[in-house]
This record gives C-alpha cells, structure tokens and sequence, in this order.
C-alpha cells in the first residue's frame, strides 16, 4: 500500500483511498505502483512500433546495443515521430470533440432557440456569413455548416487563425505551420511519420505544429464558441467542489467526460419532474447530479452544478458507494470504471459509439432525440437507489468557488472599472494599464490533468500559490482548475495568498486570484484572451509578460495544447517530460530552439517551487523587453 499522505494534498482523496484499501480496491496508484519499473525506452521515446519489422529499440545507457531501428530510423527521428503522433492524437480527440459541437448545432437549428445569439451573430460576422434578414435559426445552420467544412475544406486557411495578432498570422505563414484543414493536418501527421517517410525531426515537429495549431485555433475554438452559442456563455457564478458534494440521501448520478451535448441533456432530465415524483417513490430525497474532469467544468460553469472531482479521483467518487450511475462519454474515462463500478451497485453507462467499455452498460446518446435518452439513463440510476450495498460514505470534505470566467465575462468585469474612469467599454484596456504599471506583474495559465509521477494536485496548487505571492494572475482550466477550487484558491479569501499588487487588482475586481475560464477545450478562451490583450498593446503574443503550465499533465491531448501553446509563442513549463528525452536533438529542439523561431518554448520542471521562480524570470525578463 502507498503512502496516501504523500501521494495527494487532497483531503477528500485521502479519505477515499483508505476506504478502497479496507474493501481490496485497486486504485490508479495501485496499478501506478504495480507497473514500477517502467519502461525506461518508452519513457525516453526510443521504442518504434511504426512497422512490422520492430518493435525497435535505440539503446543508449551504453556503447552496445542498436543505434538505429532495422529500417535506420535514428533517435531523432524515432523520438520525434512518436512525439508528433501523441500531438495528432490528442488533436483528433479536442477537434472530433468540437466537430460534434458543430453536429449538435446543425441538428438544433429550427427545434430550440440557441442560448448565445450575440456569439452566434459575431461568429457569422468573422466568418463572412451574411446575417441580413435572416432569423437566428438560419445562420446557426450556416454556421455550424461553416464549422463543419472547417474539418474538410480543400483550400484556404481555418477561419479562426484571423483572431491572432497579425504579427503572429504573417510568423505562421512565413514558416509554413498555418493549418488548412483539421483533419488534414492530422492526416498528414499519421502519413509523414509513417514508415519510410519523413526522417527530419526537424520537418516531422513542423507537422506536428500544424495538427496543433489546426486544434487550438480550430478544432477546440470551434467546441468552445458552438458550445456557448447552444447553451450559453458563462457567466461567474458560486460552486461547491470535491467528492463531499455527493449526498447520501439522494440518487447521486456523476458525469463524467467531456462533451456538454450529454451532460446538459442529463442535467435537464434530472429536473423532471416524474423522475424526482419516481426517486422519492425509490426512498431518495431527490436527484443529485455532479460532474467529473472537464464535463464537471462545463456543468458548473453554465449550471451551477457541482464539481465532484478530477481524473484521479474518478474511481473514488464509486467506492463512496454512494453513486447510482456514472454516465460517459468520451476521454480521461479510465477502463477501470468497470472493474471498480462491479464492487459498489454503481452502474457506469457509456454513451458514445466512440468510448465502450466492457462491462458497462451502453445507452447510445443521440443529440437528436437528447432528451428522451436522457431521461432514460436517468431513469436507470433511480431505480438503482434502492441496490446500494456496502458502507456508504461520502467525506465531508467540500470547498467553495467562483468560476465561469469566459473572456465575455472578464470583459464585463473590466468595463466596471473602465466605465467608472470614462474610458471605452469592450476593451481589455483596465488589464493592460495593471500589467504595465507593474501592479500585476503577468498571468499564467495553469492546465491539465493529474499523474501518478506527480503528487496529486500539490504541483497545480503549489505553483498556483507561489504564482500569486508574486502578484502573478493565474486562470486555469480542466483538472487543474479542480485542484484549484478544491484548495480554495477560486474563493475571494484567496487573495491572503496573494502579493500586494494582485490582491488589489483582484479587490478592485471583486474576482478571485485564479480565474477559471473552463474544460480543456476552452484553452483556446485563453488564446483570444491573449490575442485581445497583445492587439491592444500592438505587440505579438510572444511579447507578452505570460506563461503556461501543466505541472501534473498526462493526455495525448495534454502534448497537443503544449504545442499549440508553443507555436502561439507562449514559454510552457511541464511537470512531466514527454516521451522524447532519448533524442538530445528533438530534446533541445523543443526546449530550446524552437524558442528563436516562434518566441515560444517547452520548460520541463518537475519541482512546482523552481517552476514558479522559473515562470517568474521569464515574465520579468518580457517586461524589461517591453520596456514595463
Ligand atoms: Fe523499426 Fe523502422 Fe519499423 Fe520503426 S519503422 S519499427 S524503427 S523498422
Ligand atoms: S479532463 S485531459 S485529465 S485535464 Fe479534460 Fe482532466 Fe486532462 Fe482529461
């Protein structure tokens, strides 16, 4: 057994692990444990699969042994392939996520009325779609059919890159990396990297930055605005957040996933008011939904919903025994669902014809008929209520946050002050005139998931803390922004932790230190926002005094938003190194010269401390080129 004291900073985990121990659990630190020694040529990116021939192995711990696989491939190569292959991946995963996004907006026109009509008209407005004496019905059609052909289109660039800095657009042209088509790019990534195609690592990450890119400022941005034009742009509002949101006497029902066409068709069913009449018939109080992982960020940020917990924690929430169905849909859905669900009477129900697992119960949603299934897979978890077994334990063990900081609604906020000093509404201009007094120093975007070679939520909370003390902002998303409402930092008494200059913005503001702008896919909320920010001071977004982080990182998806990140020319530090340190050559490349090429760079710093102090002299080192 593991040292849980050691392992989580999180309370609520703690508690839960000793619980799955007592009833011969295993857990994602069990199995994390089992698996020691791992594989150190996997670990370093030597190991080739790409042909028949291998697997290859490079040896480098001594002079003996393979220096190139049997078809030649070298350690650059190799390395570098295996890298840009996880990029296309988790760039397929954001882009197919917003592909369905831009279906369920297809599908909805004419049948319900979209949430956000102002985001809808302003995205036909950057999109060329003429909106004249049309009815907000049609041009959701026109434009969701735009998005779609975003994926597929034979020529042209993806319409999104126009929100960059155009300093930024004419880097990306210059080298080669603007992205065509989604699909394309990640088409041609599986293809160059292919046996027997492209060798230059150099060319390889090149192809690599298009499939990032074609996410980031494709197909995420697309998941992002579709997703607020169907059901609403987030405003700020008050959540509870960890495993004590669960409630005994009710029908608990987790959500777990991340696309929000499930969740919020679940959330809807749950407010039935035959299936609360069904649920108090079963004994129950009434129906408790909570969220997991990023569908949990969707669901708080435009319901209010609670957030029950991150990635690591999604076994967990089953062995509380006290859930009646955890329901899924696609990514950061841990097989082992099954095997721990089998133990409890949970009953995890898949959704998507793209994620089964074996031993769950499948209920194919289809947004088209959303409701009905909805109310169906609804209906399943009541009826369990009554099949509880075991001991049901739920730690009281919850905290307190705001979140649902979409650009809009720091924009809101920003006018407050703007207005009050006769200045024009709709600007960033309030955060620029903090960042170049030096009251904020920078901001720094904190994402990603949870890893078994990191403790858990420590490294996100760590830094998040010692980024503040230096009057640095943080926004975060996806399972980091769970680790920061877990540990308070989403509440306004957060700002304790906070250096002078940032606890005075941020009372100004009435807004918590660490903002939470959203899921995985709403990174690309956080590159608008910095593309309104370097446009207003007429810089580029390598300029300015920013950086990401992702200190506790694990996803094929987690690679592709480094990526993009990079190639947008943000510094990006991460707390797990991917699996290319066995290429001193791509190592280098992607640490260092990449830098001198487009202003942007990976950091690899497992220490959350010296990752902060890092953070710091970078932005200290963008003032003083700024001139702040
Ligand atoms: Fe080995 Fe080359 Fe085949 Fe990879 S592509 S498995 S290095 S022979
Ligand atoms: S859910 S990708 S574990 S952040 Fe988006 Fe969390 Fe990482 Fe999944």
């Amino acid at each position: 057994m593991i040292n849980c004291e050691l392992f989580t900073c999180d309370a609520a985990t703690k508690k839960l692990y000793e619980k799955a121990k007592k009833e011969r659990i295993d857990t994602v630190w069990d199995r994390a444990l089992a698996m020691q020694p791992q594989c150190g040529f996997g670990e370093m990116g030597l190991c080739c699969t790409n042909c028949s021939m291998g697997p290859c192995r490079i040896v480098k711990v001594s002079d003996d042994g393979p220096k190139a696989g049997i078809c030649g491939a070298t350690e650059d190569t190799i390395a570098s392939r295996n890298f840009a292959r996880a990029v296309a991946a988790g760039s397929a995963a954001h882009s197919d996520h917003g592909r369905d996004i831009a279906l369920a907006l297809y599908h909805a026109t004419g049948k319900i009325r979209v949430k956000d009509e102002e985001k809808l008209f302003k995205i036909a407005g950057e999109w060329g779609i003429a909106v004249e004496g049309k009815d907000a019905s049609r041009i959701a059609r026109e434009v969701a059919e735009k998005a779609l052909s975003e994926f597929g289109k034979i020529f042209g660039k993806l319409l999104f890159l126009k929100r960059a800095p155009h300093k930024r657009q004419n880097l990306w042209d210059e080298l080669g990396v603007a992205p065509e088509a989604i699909d394309r790019e990640i088409v041609e990534v599986l293809h160059s990297t292919h046996m027997g195609s492209d060798a230059d690592y150099r060319n390889i990450i090149r192809q690599a930055i298009r499939a990032a890119l074609s996410d980031g400022w494709g197909g995420s941005m697309i998941g992002t605005e579709l997703s607020d034009v169907l059901f609403g742009t987030p405003v700020p509002r008050k959540v509870e957040a960890n495993l004590g949101v669960l409630k005994k006497e009710c029908v608990n029902i987790v959500v777990h996933g991340h696309e929000p066409t499930l969740s919020e068709a679940i959330v809807m069913a749950a407010r039935d008011p035959e299936l609360l009449e069904l649920a108090k018939k079963q004994g129950a109080e009434g129906i408790n939904v909570v969220g997991m992982c990023c569908t949990g960020n969707e669901i708080a940020m435009r319901h209010g919903i609670p957030m029950a917990g991150d990635f690591f924690q999604q076994e967990l929430a089953i062995v509380t025994g006290a859930v009646e169905a955890m329901i899924v849909d696609v990514q950061c859905i841990m097989p082992s669902l099954a095997t721990v669900a089998k133990c409890y009477h949970t009953k995890l129900i898949t959704t998507s014809p793209k994620a089964k697992v074996p031993g769950a119960i499948h209920m194919e949603f289809d947004e088209q008929k959303g409701l009905d299934i909805a109310k169906r897979i609804v209906k399943e978890a009541v009826m369990n209520f009554k099949n509880r077994k075991g001991e049901v334990y739920i730690p009281d063990v919850k905290s307190e946050g705001e979140i649902g900081y979409s650009l809009e609604a720091i924009i809101k906020i920003l006018d407050r002050v703007t207005n009050s000093f006769a200045h024009p509404s709709g600007t960033v201009k309030p955060l620029v005139d903090a960042i170049k007094s030096g009251v904020l120093r920078g901001a720094v975007a904190i994402v990603g998931c949870n890893n078994h070679k990191q403790p858990h939520n420590s490294c996100h909370v760590t830094l998040a803390k010692e980024l503040l003390r230096r009057d640095i902002l943080v926004v975060t998303t996806g399972c980091g922004a769970h680790s920061c409402i877990k540990a308070g930092l989403m509440s306004k008494e957060a700002r304790k932790y906070c250096g002078k200059g940032l606890a005075t913005v941020c009372e100004l503001l009435d807004i918590p230190p660490v903002l939470h702008m959203g899921s995985c896919v709403d990174i690309s909320r956080i590159l608008v926002l910095l593309s309104e920010v370097a446009n207003y001071m007429g810089v580029d977004i390598s300029d300015l005094p920013v950086a990401a982080a992702a200190p506790e990182w694990m996803s094929e998806k987690a690679q592709s938003i480094g990526l993009y990140a990079v190639a947008s020319g943000i510094y990006v530090v991460l707390g797990v190194s991917p699996a290319v340190t066995g290429s001193e050559n791509v190592t280098n490349y992607l640490t260092k010269d990449l830098e001198s090429v487009l202003g942007g760079r990976f950091e690899i710093e497992k220490d959350p401390v010296k990752a902060a102090e890092k953070i710091a002299v970078h932005i200290e080192n963008k003032r003083k080129r700024l001139g702040i």
